[in-house]
């Protein structure tokens, strides 16, 4: 029982009906034994509203809920695919919404978790699209635009972010390692948690700093299990 979870970038979506067999699975048997469960973002691939329905919604408000219901306490931080998760959706499967970076307390080791989006700050490009569309503003409006063209406006976007992504390198898409300790000294804390860069890893930092990276799901899960003995992954 003494032992927390951590999953980001599931993109689950209709088109992948196997991530979602993989999410059901690790909620139906792993999920339920832990303290908590954290989702770092992305766990769907893309989300345009929380007046969406869909068969793969419904069976993951399904899972949480119940997930929840056996007494483990589920957190979401923001993806940079599935930002505009709301209230609404949250409610709807017992889902605590986090902010942007949250310090956890794990077995007496606080610790930074994230998306992780925010620490690439060499893609300018994507900083300047996060920056506009985290406004309040312009979420408030799109919202409130019939869900069809909230769709194309999406599946647009989406296009647009695929052909940019081949004129930038790895490096580029990767964290930017002086921001990774300006955020380690930022927050006080020696250890991190993210996703986004689907680059699955345990990276040791000098002089004590330990960054985790989890992985994208695809032919398997990427599951962190955190207890007091430290970090390992467990998929
Ligand atoms: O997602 P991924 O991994 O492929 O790439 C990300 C970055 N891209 C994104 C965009 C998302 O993929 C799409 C999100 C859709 C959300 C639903 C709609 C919400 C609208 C809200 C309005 C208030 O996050 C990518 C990074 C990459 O990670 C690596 O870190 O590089 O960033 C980009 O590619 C951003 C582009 O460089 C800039 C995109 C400009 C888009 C302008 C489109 C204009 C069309 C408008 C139509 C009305
Ligand atoms: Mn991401």
């Amino acid at each position: 029982m003494n032992k927390t979870y951590f999953i980001a970038d599931l993109h689950l979506s209709e088109n992948r009906p196997d991530l979602t067999a993989l999410f059901v699975d690790f909620m139906q048997t792993k999920a339920p034994a832990a303290q908590a469960l954290y989702i770092l973002g992305d766990l769907f691939d893309f989300w345009i509203g929380d007046d969406e329905k869909s068969p793969v919604i419904a069976s993951v408000i399904e899972q949480i809920k119940w997930v929840s219901s056996q007494g483990v306490p589920c957190y979401f931080i923001h993806g940079n695919r599935d930002f505009l998760i709301g209230k609404k959706f949250a409610q709807a499967c017992g889902l605590t919404l986090l902010g942007d970076y949250e310090v956890v307390n794990l077995y007496g080791e606080p610790t930074l978790i994230c998306h992780g989006d925010t620490l690439c700050t060499d893609d300018v490009k994507y900083q300047a699209f996060r920056q506009k569309v985290h406004q309040k503003w312009r979420q408030w409006l799109f919202l409130r635009l019939p869900l069809k063209v909230r769709l194309k406006i999406g599946q647009k976007i989406r296009a647009q972010s695929q052909k940019d992504k081949l004129k930038k390198t790895e490096m580029i898409m990767d964290v930017n390692p002086e921001f990774v300790l300006q955020t380690f000294q930022r927050f006080g804390v020696k250890r991190m948690i993210h996703g986004h860069t689907h680059r699955q890893n345990i990276h040791q930092i000098p002089p004590h700093f330990e960054r985790i990276v989890l992985g994208d799901w695809g032919k398997t899960a990427s599951i962190l299990e955190v207890t007091a003995s430290g970090v390992r992954f467990i998929a």
